[in-house]
């Protein structure tokens, strides 16, 4: 049995999420609500689970983990069937280059926690957090685009014309920033990649808007 505990609008989960469905994975759904003043993921039941207290956290039978890149590993070494990586080392070291700096330099930097933080500690109002925020996401998306504009792997996708590890990371990271209205017209590589991704029925699958726990509109 498969269970993903995860949040609708969370970036890590939808990552995973876009994963199982591409390997046509099926799993339980365990919502975890983040919203501020609920914060479901600091319960002292989910703290069991995961003392981090983040989502996602994917439990496969006897495997249980959290860490959206050690589950995509973890999926892709125990499902190989539709590959989210290439079999060339040196490209799939490219592909992981990519859905790196989204989810090792981007995301961290505009996570909940850290976006409360500085409002806590340094006083930052709306205006400042959305700054703070647009920075993170524009400074990444410039690097992004200028790798995926000037590669020879680009495709379709980040890397030829079937989703990758890259596409992954790189989709739930433009929901994130058009969520805080993030100008994306200097991305035209990025925007183009995702409206393809957005064409997939497992990337529509995963999408915020289509999860159980998503709020009525
Ligand atoms: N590096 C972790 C990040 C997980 C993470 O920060 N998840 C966010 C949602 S996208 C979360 O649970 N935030 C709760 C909080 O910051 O308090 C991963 O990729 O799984």
């Amino acid at each position: 049995m498969r269970i993903l505990y995860g949040y609708f609008r969370s970036s890590a989960a939808y990552r995973v999420r876009i994963a199982l469905g591409l390997k046509e994975l099926s799993y339980e759904h365990s919502g975890v609500n983040l919203k501020p003043g609920v914060s479901e993921h600091k319960s002292e039941d989910y703290l069991k689970l995961n003392p981090q207290g983040r989502v996602p956290y994917f439990v496969d039978g006897d495997v249980a983990i959290s860490q959206s890149p050690a589950i995509l590993e973890y999926l892709e070494e125990a499902y190989p069937d539709a590959p989210l990586l290439p079999s060339d080392m040196a490209d799939r070291a490219y592909v992981r280059q990519l859905a790196s700096l989204i989810g090792c330099d981007v995301h961290p930097l505009n996570n909940l926690s850290v976006l409360m933080r500085i409002k806590e500690q340094f006083g930052a109002d709306e205006a400042a957090t959305n700054a703070w925020y647009h920075h993170w996401i524009i400074e990444g998306f410039t690097a992004l685009e200028a790798m995926l504009s000037n590669s020879k792997h680009t495709g379709r996708f980040c890397f030829g014309d079937t989703p990758s590890m890259a596409d992954v990371y790189l989709v739930p990271q433009v929901w994130n920033a058009r969520r805080f209205n993030t100008p994306l017209e200097a991305f035209p590589t990025i925007l183009r990649i995702d409206e393809a991704c957005q064409a997939l029925p497992a990337f529509i699958d995963a999408a915020p808007e289509n999860q159980p726990d998503t709020p009525p509109a």
